[in-house]
Order: C-alpha cells, then structure tokens, then sequence
C-alpha cells in the first residue's frame, strides 16, 4: 500500500533529506497540535536538512488528539505540511518527529520518564493560552483552577503542563541531570516570563527548595511565533492527499509565511534554527506585543465582527471593503501607537503584509476558530493598547467595537437568530451573565466587571464603559456590517 513513509509519493513532494537514524528526542513537545506541525516541526526539519545534527522531537498531545498520535506513530512519524501560497502549494513531508506519546495509552508516568531522559535539552510547547493555568489578566496561577486543584493534591500524577514540568524537574533535580530548558510557543505576551511565573509559583507551593533550584537552574526564554495555520478539516485533508499521492491523516495546510523570534537563552543547548529562518534575539517582547496587537488584535477584531456579519472564514471578510479598511485601521491607528518598536520598524509596511496575508483565498481560517477562548485572548491583544489610548486620551473605538463584537458573540445566538457554538473556558460564568440580560445594553457593563478579563482600571473606566455600550448598542440596531462600515 502506498503510505507517506515509502518512496511512492508524488514528484513535486519534499521529502526529508537526513538520515532520520540518528535523531534522538531532545525537545519533548507539548501540544502536537495544528500549529507546532507547521511551525517548530518544519523549522527543525529544515535545520536537520541543513546540519545533519540529532536534534528530533517527541511529540505528547496531554489533551485530546489521541487519533493524531496514533496515526503519527503508524506512519513511522512523517507527516504533511501544505504552504498554500495564492500562486500555488508547496508540499513537504517533515520527518524531525521521532517519538510520539499520550498519557492515555502510554500513562503519565512514561511520559515523565520521558522528560526526565539525560538527552532531553527543551521542553517546548503551544498548549493554547488556556494550557498555562493563570489568570488572564493579572498573569498569576489560577489556584481555583481544577487542574492545579488536582496536581497540588496528586503532584507525581500531574494532569496540567504545569505540573508535568515541575514533577519531571524534581525527578531531574533528585537524580542529579541538568536541568532543560522551557520554551513557550504560544501566543501569550511575555510567554516565558508568564510560564515561568505560573511554574515557580505552582512549585512554591509543592517545594520552595525545588522552587529555588527551578529558578536558579531553568531558563524560559520567550518566543514571538507566526503562522497562519488553520484547522484541518477533511477538504483540507483530501487535497493534501491529492497533491502527496496518499492519505495523511496528520496532514496539515498553512500560509507560507513564518516567523520565529526567540531569546537566546538555553540552558542545556539549543538547535540552530536560524539556518532555517529563525532569529535568535536578546529581547523579543517588543515583537511580541507587535505580532499579538497588530495580527492577533486585529484577527479578534474580524472573528467576532465578521462571525457576526456572515463571515465564516478571514478571507470573506477581506472581500467586504469595510472589514479591510477597519481591520487596517484597527491596526495602525489602535494598535501600532500603543508599541514601543525599535527604530528602524515600519509598522505601516507590517501592517499591509498582515492585510495580504489575511486575504490569501487558499486560507479557509474560520472566523469560528478564532473566536474561541476570547477570555484568554482579549487581555493580551487588546488590554494594553486600550490603557495607552485611555492614558493618551485619543480614539479607540475600534477596540471598543472589538469587545462589543465579543459581547455580542458570547451571547450565543448570532443575527439571524441561529445558536452560536461559544467555546471558552469560561462559558458558564458567560452563559449566566448573558442569560441574566439579553442582548440588552445593560449586558456590558455586566461583563466588563468580570476581573479575570478586564482589570479594574479598565473594566471600571466611565470611557470604557460608555464607548463599549456605544458600539454594542450600534450592533443590536443595525448590526455588525453597518457598525463596522461605519467606523
Ligand atoms: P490545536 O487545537 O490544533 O492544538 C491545541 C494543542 O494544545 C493540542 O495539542 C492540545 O493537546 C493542547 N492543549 C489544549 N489544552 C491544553 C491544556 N489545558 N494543557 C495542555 N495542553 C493543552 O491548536 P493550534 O492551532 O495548534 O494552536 C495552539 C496554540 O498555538 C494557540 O493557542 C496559539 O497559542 C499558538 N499559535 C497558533 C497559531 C495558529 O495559527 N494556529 C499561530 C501562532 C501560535
Ligand atoms: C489566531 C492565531 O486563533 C487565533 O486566535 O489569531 O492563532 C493566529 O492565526 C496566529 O497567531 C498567527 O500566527
């Protein structure tokens, strides 16, 4: 049978040019989720092209993915990127995977073992912003958090990252191993530093000795990563299998576009990114911020006004002359004051990419998808500029609108009157709010006192609330289109 890991696959595919023998696990990934497959995958498998080092992946999915996992490992962990440019698609088989585990069939314990392995130098992962356990808007662990509840009470059998990185630290520390280093790739602001927060706080009250020795031996440098990479759906599994010449059910269509900026500072060694594109910094907040206001900020912004106004993927909602110039505007005139760039960056220019890369019709990102855990997303993308522009005194009303758009999406039923799949991890309080008032006006304010989301500074503000209740009222009156056209 013709399978990705035999020769038989289509011409035009790349394939992996090492010898795959040699690789050895030394990054343990958390999170072989879409994103990690397009992202960190690729990236190792184009350095191992070009400097036949030993650094492989073992992948663990902690929640969910259990098909992925298993399919990965039937197909001797190869799997499909598709870069779908408007000209055309470029396939390649990544072969950098070199193990595959799941606490469900391999057990936690295995999976500790793993990370406690002498070769193993990072642990890296893209557990999405809700993965790392903390308060959104203060950055500090959620102790109510029933993951934490648990691996405070059972610390040698974790079910959060948290606690599978402080247990397999203990074990390294006990048996007398270096440490490894922590690398976050989510889009969270100060990524590391809010990992390293949530882990030394987690350990403090395990073991302040373990703690110390976290602090003192660990590194977390922090990591700005761009990609555009939708969810597979099975469209985008049929055409991957069209253009490799077989199926791939850990398949994965993105953008071609791809960035990765990240502080140079491993504790036990790193691979040599850079040779296949990445930039190893000494500082990479400010690209941070940049990447999670502008693209992520204005992402926001069209999946909850575009999901509003009929728009099921970012790029119908670049069809709408409107959408396109708020999106634009949101980021130049919302987003970019509020950044601290170095000189020579031109935001403007950035500002026109990130417009063409959210036009590119081969894209099918769901405005659905992005809506998702808007709890956790909000704070970062759009709480800090909101502070700037309130300190400034000057015009935010297309954050306002963006937050109205969000309220008005968690209400769960959209304009047509059609249920709406709100997913959030913090659905019920959102449910209760929304139930309490309908689409009612009287819902913002309501909302905006939710702590975890929006801190008192600017969930109290009298302009907030007055700005956030003006662009909600304009959504229930004339709806998200007429709202958005005319800001
Ligand atoms: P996905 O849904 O395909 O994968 C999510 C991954 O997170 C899965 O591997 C799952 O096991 C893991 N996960 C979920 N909840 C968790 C928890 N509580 N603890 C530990 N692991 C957990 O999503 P995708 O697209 O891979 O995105 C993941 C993250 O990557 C995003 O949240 C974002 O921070 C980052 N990212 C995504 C980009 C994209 O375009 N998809 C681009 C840039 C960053
Ligand atoms: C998106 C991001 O899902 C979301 O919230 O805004 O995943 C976005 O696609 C990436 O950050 C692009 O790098």
């Amino acid at each position: 049978m013709k399978d990705i890991s035999n020769s038989l696959l289509n011409s035009n595919v790349s394939v992996p040019t090492y010898d795959r023998s040699t690789l050895k696990s030394r990054i343990v990934h958390l999170g072989f989720g879409a994103f990690h497959r397009a992202h960190q995958g690729l990236f190792t498998d184009l350095m191992l092209s070009e400097t036949g080092s030993d650094w492989g992946i073992c992948e663990v999915n902690l929640f969910g993915g259990e098909a992925l996992i298993q399919a990965l490992r039937a197909q001797n962990h190869l799997y499909t990127v598709a870069e779908k440019g408007a000209q055309g698609t470029d396939v390649k088989v990544i072969g950098s995977v070199t193990e595959s585990m799941h606490p469900n069939f391999d057990g936690t314990e295995a999976i500790l073992e793993k990370m406690a392995e002498p070769q193993v130098a990072i642990v890296s992962m893209t557990i999405t912003e809700k993965g790392y356990c903390t308060d959104s808007a203060t950055g500090q662990l959620d102790k109510n958090n029933p993951l934490i509840i648990n691996d405070l009470a059972n610390p040698t059998q974790p079910t959060s990252a948290l606690g599978y990185l402080v247990q397999a630290l203990r074990l390294r520390r006990e048996r007398g191993l270096k440490p490894f280093t922590v690398m976050s790739c989510d889009n969270v602001q100060e990524n590391g530093h809010v990992a390293k927060a949530a882990i030394l706080e987690f350990a403090q009250l395990l073991d302040p000795e373990l703690r110390d020795w976290i602090e003192t031996n660990v590194t977390f440098p922090c990591t700005m990563v761009d990609r555009i990479v939708p969810a597979a759906t099975d469209e985008t599994l049929a055409e991957i299998a069209q253009l490799l010449g077989c199926e791939d059910p850990c398949g994965i269509a993105c953008e071609p576009f791809r960035q990765w900026v990240i502080e140079d500072h491993f504790v036990a060694g790193r691979p040599d990114w850079n040779v296949a594109g990445a930039e190893f910094v000494a500082d990479v907040v400010p690209y941070e911020e940049m990447k999670l206001r502008m693209l992520n900020g204005s992402h926001s912004f069209l999946a909850y006004l575009g999901y509003l106004g009929g728009y099921a993927h970012i790029s119908d909602t670049m069809t709408d002359q409107g959408y396109k110039k708020a999106a634009y505007d949101m980021m130049i005139k919302a987003q970019a004051p509020s950044l601290n760039m170095p000189g020579d960056t031109d935001l403007e220019s950035y500002a026109k990419l990130l417009i063409e890369r959210f036009t590119n019709p081969s894209l099918k990102h769901k405005t659905w998808q992005i809506a998702m855990d808007g709890s956790q997303k909000i704070p970062q993308r759009m709480g800090g500029s909101l502070r700037y522009h309130l300190k400034q005194g000057t015009d935010f009303s297309w954050i306002a609108t963006a937050i109205a758009g969000w309220m008005r999406y968690v209400a769960g039923v959209d304009e047509q009157g059609n249920a709406i799949d709100v997913r959030d991890p913090m659905s019920t309080t959102l449910r209760s709010i929304c139930d309490e008032h309908g689409l009612n006006v009287s819902v913002v304010p309501a909302l905006l006192a939710l702590e975890a989301i929006f801190p008192a500074d600017i969930g109290q503000n009298p302009q907030v609330i007055q700005a956030v209740t003006k662009a909600y009222q304009s959504l229930i009156e004339r709806g998200a289109r007429a709202t958005v056209a005319a800001l």
